[in-house]
């Protein structure tokens, strides 16, 4: 389309340019010929009927090049936030390797852009990266308005006690509806309003004894645009170098693709 349009404007830049350059000529020869032949060149009529073509030419070219400078206007973008690996330098347990996962809470301020999910334990050890599996990838997939944009909270821990994963749907159904239902309730596009409906979602997760007893290595917010570049490959570093019992540094990658 937009090729197609600068076609068609260089083709009348082209022709509009030969035919000023032929009225240019047609000027020049009425000034240099008025003097001895003031009919017809110098007639008003053929005068008006010049710039009448001229402006012709320009209202044609004006407007198209207003359609070429035009993108497609997009109302809505497609946005979608993936986890796509983890990159451990040194572990919270001191002995062995971690189960590293991550709960994630997201909202574009409604229900349909609200969405909360957990990844499955990654067993990492020290100097080890390792790709989050493909069913646990995806931490949000909307759309939202063109002018609008996501929050975000994830948070990482250690697994230190087991839990039934398989349970872990129900808990995370939960936590998508929670922050559906603040979203709808704040009804706001401030940033901070937006982040706080999120922490209906970690209430969710926070009522289970288990996932309350894991290690938490990192917490991040985000706040993603739906301007922006078509992909962006981003890090999230979370490091422990305290005097604790512990330290322990992690490194995780994402992935956030938009789409018209
Ligand atoms: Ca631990
Ligand atoms: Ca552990
Ligand atoms: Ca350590």
């Amino acid at each position: 389309m937009f090729l197609r349009v600068s076609v068609i404007v260089t083709e009348i830049m082209v022709a509009g340019k030969a035919f000023e350059t032929a009225n240019v000529a047609n000027l020049e020869a009425v000034s240099v010929m008025t003097p001895r032949w003031e009919f017809p060149l110098t007639e008003p009529k053929h005068q008006r009927g010049s710039f009448m073509s001229t402006a012709y030419f320009l209202g044609i070219f004006t407007a198209m090049i207003f359609l070429a400078a035009s993108p497609v206007a997009a109302d809505q973008v497609e946005i979608l936030v993936e986890l796509v690996e983890v990159k451990c330098g040194n572990t919270e347990d001191v002995t062995g390797a971690d189960e590293f996962y991550i709960i994630s809470a997201f909202t574009g301020g409604t229900s349909a852009s609200s969405n909360s999910s957990i990844t499955r334990p990654i067993s990492i050890n020290d100097g080890e990266r390792k790709l989050f599996p493909e069913s646990d990838c995806v931490m949000i997939h909307a759309r939202i308005p063109a002018s609008g944009k996501l929050v975000g909270a994830l948070r990482a821990y250690d697994e230190d006690y087991a839990k039934t994963w398989e349970t872990m749907r129900t808990t995370v159904g939960k936590a998508t509806k929670a922050i559906s239902a603040a979203a709808e309730a704040a009804g706001s596009d401030e940033d901070v309003k937006m982040a706080e409906t999120l922490e209906a979602g970690f209430e969710v997760y926070d009522g289970m004894a288990s996932l309350d007893s894991d290690d938490v290595l990192g917490e991040e917010t985000l706040i993603i645009r739906a301007g922006g570049p078509s992909e962006e490959i981003l890090t999230w570093k979370m490091v422990e170098e305290g005097l604790g019992f512990s330290t322990w540094e992690y490194t995780v990658t994402y992935r956030i693709t938009r789409s018209g």
